[in-house]
């Protein structure tokens, strides 16, 4: 099967309305050109005049926060990642050693930087993917610290993300800081040419024949953003040490994909607790201790999920939006 190409948008030529209806509208995929964030303030502060990341800068920097870091060889297979939490000078530490002396594939992921530093200017949210309301959910949330769905991640050569879809079936959108990436792509519906062909514990498509599957491949250069849409399987491999902003969101276009999967991960919880609710004390509580699991599994309950699209509401009724964003909010 033919690999389909994804388009590279330089950010001159591609208005506001032609991202909306060309690529979030219709669920596809897209790279913005690196002139996206040459005015990211990271791009000089993280990296040589190389163009590699500056680890001295970054361990002055950042070194004392404490970070989430993955073992890559963990992660594959059967096996649940690895994770554990160290501090960034020493993370930093093991990326200066020569690839030879590393005696483990790890991966800095998912960390939350902009909670840490909110007040940090270093990189700004393009127009195109700041209708968020998953993100301003969090920010208005009480326990706001505790949560949102903006990270850094930073990793050697050859550190990679399995196949995989992301949180909610939220869309993402990805910016190389320094280094490249590769990405592999799938439509929504061809996972399951590659759960049915390979099994439903793939996780590592690297060695598998994907000639009758449809995919995409994308090499992502520094500066360049990819748009992730909703719902779509990819693996990510880090070509050379690459630090990369990542956010996932969700607005007007995708609300009611994350809505059906919330539905679907309930019903599914339900039919898992066995004995149904006869062996709770009444329905209420069954139904209590459902939205409990799948909160627990997906992040987020529907009683969360109605506070999200009020807050969005809201926003709208009280023209809090730029009159762009405010036109295309619930188109
Ligand atoms: O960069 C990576 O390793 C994974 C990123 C990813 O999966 C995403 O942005 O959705
Ligand atoms: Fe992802």
């Amino acid at each position: 099967m033919a690999k389909k190409t994804v388009a590279r948008l330089s950010p001159e030529s591609c208005s506001y309305a032609d991202f909306y209806e060309g690529y979030l509208q219709r669920n596809e995929p897209c790279v913005f050109t690196k002139e996206l964030t040459e005015d990211w303030p990271c791009g000089k502060e993280w990296t040589l005049p190389t163009g590699e990341c500056d680890l001295d800068k970054l361990s002055s920097l950042y070194g004392e926060c404490d970070v989430p870091v993955t073992d890559c060889d963990s992660q594959g297979g059967y096996g649940e990642a690895q994770t554990s939490t160290e501090k960034l000078r020493d993370f930093l530490n093991y990326m200066r050693k020569p690839a030879s002396e590393r005696t483990s594939c790890r991966y800095l992921k998912d960390w939350h930087f902009y909670r840490s530093f909110p007040e940090s200017k270093v990189y700004s949210v393009p127009e195109y993917f700041s209708s968020d309301w998953l993100n301003n959910y969090c920010d208005g949330r009480f326990d706001a610290v505790n949560k949102d769905y903006r990270f850094v991640y930073f990793g050697p050569a050859a550190s990679w993300t399995p196949l995989h879809v992301d949180v909610l079936q939220s869309f993402s959108w990805s910016a190389n800081v320094c280094g490249r990436k590769k990405w592999i792509l799938f439509r929504p519906g061809e996972e399951k040419k590659l759960f049915a062909k390979f099994g439903t514990n793939l996780t590592d498509i690297s060695e598998v024949d994907l000639s009758d599957v449809e995919h995409s491949v994308v090499v992502q250069e520094a500066g360049e953003v990819i748009f992730v849409p909703s719902s779509w399987y990819h693996q990510v491999h880090n070509i050379g040490d690459c630090l990369s902003i990542n956010h996932n969101w969700i607005n007007a276009v995708n609300v009611d994909k994350v809505h059906s999967f919330l539905l679907t991960s309930l019903e599914n919880v339900k039919k898992e607790l066995t004995g149904g609710w006869n062996v709770f004390e009444s329905a209420e509580e069954f139904e209590e201790r459902c939205q409990k699991i799948m909160k627990a599994d997906c992040g987020m309950d529907l009683a969360e999920f109605a506070d999200m699209f009020n807050m969005a509401s809201q926003k709208k009724l009280a023209h809090q939006e730029s009159d762009l964003l405010f036109k295309y909010m619930f188109l």
